[in-house]
């Protein structure tokens, strides 16, 4: 059990976009610790609708991949008795400290953002405020909840920083008041690329489908995108992600899925080609995705239990929110009745 110096055990927080299908990076990086990671801290999981409407979203298919997200995590593990799991326009606090914090923040560190820049690229004709200010509601969602840590994949590191550093601001301009949190990165798969060009993180938004494994594909789809998955020169099955970035993703994907050290898959398969390794990855993403799947779509055929979840989810996470909250608005001046 993680406990923090007060003898609680320590919170922490973490939350994924509903937006298109999950890749296995997302699963690898972020979803798949979710429910391991549940038993030794306080977890609180949100579906990040509001970061999600940075980036136009078709109203109804928003609406499915909401629901889709909140029953792949409760068919990964994550059970909603043990962590508040909610839907984070539910709780209207995110928007009101994020827009607290936005005095906070500068708009210079927020043009440097490197998410910001790529997102502000691949959408040229819609480079609105919202993608700009997208690591300050992520800010405010993290530090709401007094968060310790934070599981994401190394993507988000930089989000970490600036929420870091936009907490300690306020805590040194009024007094503390914000836990500063931690970020968490999985040993193996904290970034996991595209199975076409393996220099480039595998991403939900990819061009091309082709080298992005989705956690909802079908058994063939998966082995057939595995196949084609470009390798490196040199027979060998190493993990060394330098001189072979191919092979080593492709390690790392195998070690997650059948729980190996990189190490022991690495010996399995010394001695074999490209294409038997490459098929046995296949098999094994399957394997542990088609069951899950089964689960999600089953959870998916009972939408009064998933709005019952996230009923309960909203009413516990808003009460834990709105503590912080009315302590922000007290400290800043905001006049109460
Ligand atoms: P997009 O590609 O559209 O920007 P995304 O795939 O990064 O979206 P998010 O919902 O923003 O999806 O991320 C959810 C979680 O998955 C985050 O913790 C993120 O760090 C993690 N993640 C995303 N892609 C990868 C990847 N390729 N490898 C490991 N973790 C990843
Ligand atoms: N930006 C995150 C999603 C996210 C998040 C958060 C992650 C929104 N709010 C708070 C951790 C904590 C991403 O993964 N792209």
């Amino acid at each position: 059990m993680e406990i923090a110096s007060e003898g609680r055990k320590k919170i922490l927080y973490s939350a994924v976009q509903p937006t298109n299908n999950l890749t296995i990076g997302n699963y690898i990086g972020a979803v798949n610790n979710f429910a391991a990671l549940q038993n030794d801290y306080d977890c609180i999981y949100a579906i990040a609708n509001m970061h999600a409407i940075t980036v136009r979203q078709e109203p109804a298919a928003l609406r499915r991949n909401t629901l889709a997200l909140l029953a792949f995590y409760i068919a990964c593990g994550i059970d909603p008795e043990k962590c508040t799991l909610y839907l984070q326009s539910h709780v209207s606090a995110h928007a009101e400290l994020a827009w607290v914090l936005n005095t906070f923040t500068y708009v210079g560190e927020m043009e440097r953002m490197t998410q910001f820049k790529d997102k502000s690229a691949k959408h040229a004709d819609n480079i609105n405020m919202g993608l700009m200010d997208y690591p300050v509601l992520m800010a405010a969602d993290i530090l709401l909840y007094q968060t310790d840590v934070v599981p994401v994949g190394v993507d988000q590191r930089q989000h970490l920083e600036i929420t870091r550093d936009i907490a300690a601001r306020f805590n040194n301009a009024y007094s503390p008041t914000f836990t500063l949190p931690e970020g968490l990165y999985v040993k193996v798969g904290a970034k996991i690329n595209d199975l076409l060009d393996p220099l480039k993180k595998m991403s939900k938004s990819s061009e091309n489908p082709n080298g992005v494994v989705f956690v909802n594909d079908d058994r063939d789809a998966i082995i057939k995108k595995f196949k084609r998955a470009v390798t490196d020169s040199g027979a060998e099955i190493k993990y060394d992600p330098a001189a072979k970035p191919g092979v080593s993703n492709l390690l790392s994907i195998y070690s997650v899925f059948t729980g190996k050290s990189v190490e022991e898959c690495e010996n399995e398969f010394s001695g074999c080609g490209y294409g038997q390794f490459k098929l046995a990855v296949g098999e094994a993403v399957a394997d542990k995705l088609i069951p899950i799947q089964t689960e999600q779509a089953r959870l998916l055929a009972d939408k009064q239990y998933l709005d019952d979840v996230l009923k309960t989810g909203a009413e516990r996470a808003a009460a834990r929110a709105n503590k912080t909250l009315a302590k922000v608005y007290k400290k800043i001046g905001f006049y109460r009745f």
